[in-house]
């Protein structure tokens, strides 16, 4: 990797992502790409920027010919909870931008990198130690936009020789941008509410566990799999990927260990439905064997570090 793009560089993941693989590759070799969101001054300030909508291959292809781009990362997409309000405009986005990136991969060789996510399972999916290859029936259109980008993906990469790789994301966890849409975005909420001293009111009850990860292993996670040599990449739909899984109530104990006066009380909406059609835990061993995937936080240590940080930023 040596010119890169990042497309939703002023996303949860995109703003972390482009800093790191800025540290790693030169700020001058990693384009962080944005549509109508304004990144964070941290990415705006370190390097390049461009407009470029996943939906506009013009615009991509212009940016891929001006820097000679010969990796990027595609992470612009909606989430489920929102997805479910506009599955049109979910399915557009995610299937049309992805879409895009694949055919400008095959025409200029470009590696690259996109997400799929737990949302691929759904309801008939055996939900403790989710294998690697299991039932695919999501019940949300997000869900069908991530199992039909795995075929896109796997299609590209045997037909076309596209060399793109991917990950199922559990939910993430972080404190510098804020996700917008997700199921599991009441992990990250919960933290700023305990913060400010207030309750949190949790749209999932207490008992649903979910698979989760803290920020610093998801991007660890993407740039190694990244830069895995290729013969090591047996799997091109999309790796299960893991670190933790907790409920609602098991992150609450571990917050109040902290803060002891904090309080919580669950009114569930129409995002329960979706959580309950995911895994409670993943099998990741096929990363683990084929690119020697670790991660290195749990939630005792994921919480404390949460709210070293968050403490920093909110006071
Ligand atoms: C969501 O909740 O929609 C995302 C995901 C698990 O892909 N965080």
């Amino acid at each position: 990797m040596k010119k890169i793009l990042v497309i939703g560089s002023a996303g949860q993941i995109g703003t972390e992502l482009v800093l790191e693989l800025r540290n790693k590759y030169g700020n001058e070799n990693v384009i962080a790409g944005i549509n109508r969101t304004m990144p964070s001054d941290e990415v705006r300030n370190s390097g390049p920027m461009e407009t470029v909508n996943a939906m506009n291959i013009d615009e991509i292809e212009n940016v891929v010919k001006k820097y000679e781009i010969d990796s990027i990362f595609h992470l612009a997409s909606l989430l489920s909870a929102v997805g479910e309000q506009k599955p049109d405009l979910a399915w557009s986005v995610n299937m049309g931008g992805l879409k895009n990136i694949l055919d400008l991969a095959k025409k200029y060789n470009i590696k690259v990198f996109w997400p799929s996510s737990i949302a691929c399972f759904g309801p008939t999916t055996p939900r403790e130690n989710t294998p690697q290859k299991t039932i695919l029936e999501p019940n949300t259109m997000y869900g069908v936009t991530k199992v039909a980008g795995e075929l896109m993906c796997n299609y590209y990469f045997n037909k076309f020789d596209v060399d793109v790789r991917s990950l199922r994301y559990p939910g993430i966890i972080s404190y510098k941008t804020l996700p917008g849409g997700g199921t599991t975005d009441y992990a990250i909420d919960i933290f700023f509410k305990a913060i400010k001293g207030e309750e949190y009111v949790c749209f999932l009850n207490e008992n649903s566990t979910l698979p989760m990860m803290y920020m610093p292993d998801a991007i660890k996670a993407t740039i190694d799999i990244m830069e895995a040599d290729k013969e090591k990449i047996k799997i091109r739909t999309s790796y299960n990927l893991a670190a933790v899984s907790f409920s609602p109530n098991e992150i609450y104990n571990e917050i109040v260990k902290y803060m002891p006066d904090f309080k919580i009380k669950y009114i569930p909406d129409f995002r329960q439905k979706i959580a309950d059609s995911w895994p409670k835990s993943i099998d990741d061993s096929s990363a683990r064997q084929d690119w020697n995937w670790k991660h290195a936080f749990n939630l005792s240590k994921m919480t404390e570090d949460m709210l070293f940080n968050l403490k920093k930023i909110l006071k």
